[in-house]
């Protein structure tokens, strides 16, 4: 990993919130890649998380990551968004029925945009009725779907199986990530692919799309 993108992935998992926006600034100044940069915030995240439950960080701790995340896209998202967006095709996103975690998912919404994706975020805890609707309105070929909570895995399987019912799943393919999801997971659930971290996203929704 390059100094600049290094030094952004640190002030996140260190919570220093003065220096996020500041890093994003000199790696974009140093001409790193802006979907690079986005990167090293979700590893951030995901170093944060590692702390979190290793008991070293703390609720409150989440709540500044949050904000560090939220300071950090500022700066970011004007560079991200210059381009094609829209043009690749249409995803519906969301964070699954009884799960309200959002920072992942957010993240992917993110990456997908900037990669020139249509993207309808429905936002957390979304009943899959609400999914289907988004697909037919939208037109959608692909749907992303984000789950953190083991007990909240069945959500999955109501999309898959209310899309069946709409007559939609063979519109459209399904690609699951998260905390809990694994590919064992996938399977089961009858899902089309499983992404591990938001870079992954983009190349399980290009293969989607090609
Ligand atoms: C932050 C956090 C919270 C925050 C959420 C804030 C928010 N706005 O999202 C708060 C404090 C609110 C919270 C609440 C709860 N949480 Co919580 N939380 C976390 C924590 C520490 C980090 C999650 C996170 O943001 N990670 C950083 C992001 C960047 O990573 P990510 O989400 O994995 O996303 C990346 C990839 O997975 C992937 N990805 C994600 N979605 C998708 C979708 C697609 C389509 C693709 C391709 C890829 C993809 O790309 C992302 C970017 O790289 C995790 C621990 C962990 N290790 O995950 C626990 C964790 C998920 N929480 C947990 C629990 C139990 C809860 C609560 C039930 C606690 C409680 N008792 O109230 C509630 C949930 C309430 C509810 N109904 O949802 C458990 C879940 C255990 C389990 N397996 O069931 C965890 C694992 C902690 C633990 N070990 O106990 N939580």
């Amino acid at each position: 990993m390059g100094e600049q993108l290094d030094k952004v992935k640190v002030a996140l998992t260190e919570l220093d919130l003065d220096a996020i926006a500041p890093a994003v600034k000199e790696a974009l100044d140093d001409g790193e890649d802006p979907t690079l940069i986005l990167a090293s915030m979700a590893d951030g995240m995901a170093a944060v998380g590692e702390l979190f439950e290793k008991g070293e960080y703390f609720l409150a701790d989440l709540v500044l990551a949050g904000e560090g995340m939220k300071e950090g896209l500022e700066v970011l998202e004007p560079h991200l968004e210059a381009g094609t967006t829209g043009q690749k095709g249409t995803v519906v996103l969301c964070t699954v029925k009884g799960d309200i975690h959002d920072i992942g998912k957010n993240l992917v919404a993110t990456m997908l945009s900037s990669a020139g994706y249509n993207v309808v975020d429905l936002g957390t805890d979304v009943p899959e009725d609400k999914v289907v609707d988004a697909v037919r309105a939208n037109q959608a070929g692909a749907v992303g779907l984000s789950v953190l909570l083991t007990p909240m895995v069945g959500s999955i399987g109501d999309v898959v199986s209310a899309l069946e019912e709409a007559g939609l799943r063979d519109q459209v393919k399904i690609a699951i990530g998260g905390a809990c999801t694994t590919q064992e997971l996938a399977d089961r659930m009858g899902v089309d692919a499983l992404g591990r971290d938001a870079v992954e996203a983009i190349r399980i929704f290009d293969g989607f799309f090609s």
